[in-house]
């Protein structure tokens, strides 16, 4: 009997370490399309870097997104930062939260949901976007390099918020599964009672 209490015991805890874990570190609601009176809402959730054993590492940033949502139905996904007023406001929240120091990435970026996994060069977002050649960007200098230097097959193919060096998190690609990673969160909120002021 002593036995199963203590092993209830240890399986409580870890389920307290595990959720821990996965909670964001900053979030921020904004409103970002829909008309006055009947707004439409995105909650946006920036994490910290993943475990070592989190691989593979964009998979399962893109999974516990996905586990994310205010109501049955509004399942979130990595972050589409598609316009310049959204992917602004998530570098400031990172910024005025001091989420780009090491304590909370030490790998320099955070991914968000941009990849070119499935056509070389061409990057889709998470919400079936393809991005156009007059849409929004945001590269960093030098970027997008596709570096195969530490994944010669597939290159770097998931974009990342990057913080080295001055990139002030301008975009990067990176590699999907080579270190693990900060990740930003896009969660809809039907209700837009989360708004930020
Ligand atoms: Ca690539
Ligand atoms: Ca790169």
């Amino acid at each position: 009997m002593i036995t199963m209490d203590l092993k209830i015991i240890f399986m409580l805890i870890a389920c307290v370490v595990y959720a821990s874990a996965q909670e964001p570190a900053a979030t921020v609601t904004l409103k970002t399309f829909g008309s006055y009176c009947f707004p439409k809402c995105i909650r946006y959730e920036v994490y910290c870097q993943q475990d070592e054993d989190d691989r593979p590492y964009q998979q399962k940033a893109s999974a516990v997104c996905r586990s994310r949502f205010i109501r049955r139905g509004y399942a979130g996904r990595l972050a589409v930062l598609n316009n310049g007023y959204v992917d602004g406001e998530i570098r400031d929240l990172i910024k005025s939260n001091k989420l780009h120091k090491k304590k909370c990435i030490k790998n320099h970026g955070f991914f968000i949901g941009l990849s070119d996994s499935r056509s070389e060069g061409r990057y889709d977002w998470k919400n079936g976007d393809r991005m156009g050649q007059n849409d929004y960007e945001n590269w960093a200098r030098g970027q997008p390099d596709n570096d195969t230097k530490l994944d010669r097959r597939n290159g770097q193919d998931c974009v990342q918020l990057w913080y080295r060096n001055g990139t002030r998190g301008k975009w990067d690609d990176e590699y999907c599964d080579e270190r693990p990673k900060g990740f930003v969160c896009e969660v809809p909120d039907p209700y837009c009672h989360t708004l930020a002021k």
